[in-house]
């Protein structure tokens, strides 16, 4: 029997291939009309690999079962709807771990030793003219980690390789971790030199990094933001930093990707990268392997492997 699965977005290509090879594909971003689309195949559908699914989406795949999301942040999906609905979410938890660990600690070093403008400097031949200006290092200051969850933590093994002390925030104390736990953001931010974010995007943590965060952080303190760019007030940010409020940040995710305001294209104290957290080969390869074993999984009638809730 043929499953038809429809596909949100374009996926990292070893997923698309062993899609194909299993399911009958509709894809929806290809779609010159999308609603001709649903129209037509809305009934036959039972999956979706992929996110951005909104309640209206799911009205119109009447059999839907279950949502694979590519992508350990599921905010993108309805799920209150998807459970009201008895649909499956799923998404892809642990296997960027490394990865996004990776990314962080080399936007902090980039932003700290100025690794993005120093290659500009020699590239535009200003050496010969005298040397860059002196830099910071990571070591010995104290990083704060909003959100200690499974990436949070791979933050921290590697900050300590850093020389760094590691604090944290989060919804709960976590008795079994060695670092010193904040329950008031607005205290850590004050007490850290950096402050990285990694917790999930959503309702729950709309601006969670508010301006008033953002001051107490002040004038020497770094921001970096791998989670959402939701999680952050950007405005209040974008204006810290021209100020000399914020002492610079570094930056993979945005309010409105792949929008990022003008204001930061053109500040020094700032490097800025286009979501780039999972965007490896083997993250990206593990990832769309474990989109597949969830659809797997659901289709032999097994539990998926990460389901959301
Ligand atoms: C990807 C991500 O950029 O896992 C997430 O939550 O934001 C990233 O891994 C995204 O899912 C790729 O579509």
């Amino acid at each position: 029997m043929s499953i038809h699965i429809l596909q949100t977005h374009p996926l990292h290509e070893s997923c698309e291939t062993a899609l194909a090879e299993r399911f009958i594909v509709h894809k929806l971003y290809e779609a010159t009309d999308r609603d001709r689309l649903l129209t037509d195949t809305g009934k036959l559908i039972r999956a979706i690999a992929g996110g951005q699914v909104s309640a209206g989406l799911m009205d119109r795949l009447p059999n839907l079962e279950i949502i694979a999301n590519f992508g350990v942040g599921y905010d993108s999906i309805d799920v209150r709807a998807a459970a009201a609905r008895k649909v499956t979410v799923t998404n892809t938890p642990d296997v960027l771990n490394d990865g996004m660990a990776e990314i962080t600690i080399g936007l902090m070093i980039a932003l700290a030793r100025r690794i993005p403008q120093t290659d500009r400097y020699v590239r535009e031949g200003r050496w010969p003219a005298g040397n860059f200006p002196l830099t910071h290092e990571l070591r010995g200051r104290t990083l704060g980690i909003v959100g200690l969850g499974r990436i949070g933590k791979e933050i921290a093994l590697r900050a300590q390789a850093m020389k760094m002390r590691v604090v944290y925030h989060g919804r709960n104390r976590q008795d079994h971790q060695p670092y010193v736990f904040y329950s008031s953001l607005l205290d850590m931010a004050r007490d850290a030199d950096w402050l990285v974010v990694v917790i999930p995007g959503g309702a729950g943590t709309d601006k969670l990094v508010s301006r008033a965060v953002l001051e107490a952080l002040g004038p020497d303190g770094m921001l970096v933001n791998v989670a959402r760019g939701t999680v952050v007030d950007q405005e209040a940010l974008v204006e810290l930093l021209q100020s000399g409020g914020v002492g610079g940040a570094a930056l993979d995710v945005f309010e409105a990707e792949p929008t990022v305001p003008q204001a930061l294209w053109e500040m020094e104290n700032v490097v800025l990268s286009p979501h780039q957290g999972s965007a490896t080969y083997e993250t990206r390869d593990a990832m769309g392997a474990l989109v597949v074993a969830n659809l797997d999984a659901h289709f032999a009638g097994r539990s998926p492997l990460t389901p959301v809730t």
